[in-house]
């Protein structure tokens, strides 16, 4: 085995150090500190392929891809090669190009029940843009999300929102509103019976659901078997919209996404991360009906300066066309993550450690507990001082996993199975040292 065993991490301390002077916390995303598995950040130099490498010179196999845009692998040849080319031709000019419309063209051909898209900068504009895209569409305000299902950092759902919030164990933020907290309805992820108590007390209230059809921000909890046609049902019966947040799920677990993947039609759909190919891509889209009461064309008000970026557009066209031209990666992808989750289960069960493995496709989470993880609450039930340890001992024998037990490991196409069967044999030397 090549244990990359981590040398120093001087540089990586210093430059900490130094942000924190200027950067709240010294990270532009709360998840990025460590703060739930302790310790200090490693900051990055470089990244191709499979491999991160950091300030120190250390080499890291990495199972975030920058929490899933990276799906094709770090720094691809070809992505590059058509980033550099649209940079010679300008970086943004806040009037429409016609990259926009090919990669729009592209998006609708690919995702079931999209005749159209609006693209913005992030996950979080997508998801809220959506949730007043569905207010204006159905004339109702109050909205139901799932505890431990993150779809942002907007207001309306930071109401014990999962990732970074739960890390911090402050599921209401400061500063978000009774007035919007009010309109947020909260419901326990796959529990149907919960929900339709919600609707039933709401009826003609509830603009949409919103919702994770596989949940990556508390860990990976796939849907249990009839949840998604439940709600499907629910708000058919009840006018309300269904908002499918695939913003790690999309392009992900299909070229389709999980409506692909599950089979069930959402009403509005929201993306990120791999639309973007790394850089600041989220997106909405709907059947024409909805997304026709967008501005310009209708009232729902939304917009932004550097929304359709030529940069962010190539590089999010040039990422699914690779995606859509290779017929065998998601088989490639999903049987890599599979291979991962059976040698990992092989040691915990030789070394009798109580855990749950959740996978899904490219999606899989490592839970220490002996209850199946199957909603927030299950998931709060994790060993988190073990996971700590866990985190830090293959940190330090080059495995990057996502720093907090509250999310999912997103696997990339660049991974080998040597790397595989590294990761497999320092998690054996791990489970040995404890
Ligand atoms: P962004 O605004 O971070 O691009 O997307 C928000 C978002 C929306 N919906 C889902 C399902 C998401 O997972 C996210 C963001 N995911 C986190 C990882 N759990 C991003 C990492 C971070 O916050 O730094």
């Amino acid at each position: 085995m090549k244990t990359n065993s981590v040398r120093s991490r001087e540089r990586s301390n210093k430059l900490f150090d130094s942000a924190k002077k200027v950067i709240p916390g010294g990270v532009n995303s709360p998840v990025r500190a460590f703060k739930s598995v302790g310790g200090t950040p490693i900051f990055i130099d470089k990244a191709k392929g499979a491999y991160i490498y950091d300030a120190d010179g250390n080499r890291y196999v990495d199972y975030i891809a920058s929490w899933g845009p990276m799906i094709i692998g770090h720094a691809h040849d070809a992505v590059l090669a058509d980033l550099t080319a649209t940079a010679q031709k300008g970086t943004s000019f806040g009037i429409p190009t016609e990259m926009e419309t090919k990669i729009a063209s592209l998006v609708t051909e690919m995702a079931p029940n999209v005749d159209q898209i609006r693209f913005v900068n992030s996950g979080t504009e997508a998801c809220m843009s959506a949730v007043r895209l569905a207010r204006g569409f159905t004339g109702r305000e109050k909205l139901i999300k799932f505890s431990g299902c993150y779809h942002g950092h907007a207001d309306p759902f930071l109401i014990e929102a999962g990732s970074g919030a739960v890390t911090f164990g402050t599921p209401n933020s400061p500063g978000v509103t009774k007035g919007t907290a009010k309109d947020t309805l909260l419901a326990r992820y796959n529990n149907l019976d919960n929900v339709e108590q919600i609707f039933k007390a709401n009826s003609d209230e509830i603009a949409a659901v919103i919702i994770e059809p596989v949940a990556g921000n508390m860990g990976c909890i796939p849907p249990a078997k009839g949840f998604l046609e439940g709600l499907r049902n629910l708000c058919n019966d009840y006018g309300a919209l269904l908002i499918f947040d695939e913003v790690m799920t999309g392009f992900r677990l299909a070229l389709g996404g999980a409506q692909e993947c599950l089979g069930i039609n959402a009403d509005i759909v929201t993306y990120g991360k791999v639309i973007g190919g790394g850089l600041p891509v989220g997106a909405f889209g709907a059947r024409k009906e909805i997304m026709s009461c967008l501005a310009p064309e209708g009232p729902v008000y939304q917009a932004g300066t550097l929304s359709g970026n030529p940069l962010a557009m190539t590089s999010g066209f040039s990422t699914l066309s690779i995606l859509k031209g290779d017929s065998d990666i998601y088989s490639r992808l999903n049987g890599k993550t599979e291979y991962l989750a059976k040698n990992m289960a092989a040691e915990l069960n030789e070394k009798g450690v109580p855990y749950r493995i959740n996978q899904l496709g490219s999606m899989l989470s490592l839970h220490f507990c002996d209850e199946d993880v199957v909603d927030f609450e299950t998931a709060a039930l994790g060993n988190n001082q073990l996971f700590k340890s866990y985190f830090h001992f293959m940190l330090e024998h080059g495995i990057y996993l996502p720093p907090s037990a509250f999310e999912s490991y997103f696997l990339n196409d660049a991974l080998s199975y040597n790397d595989l069967d590294d990761t497999s044999h320092v998690f054996r030397e791990f489970l040995k040292s404890i």
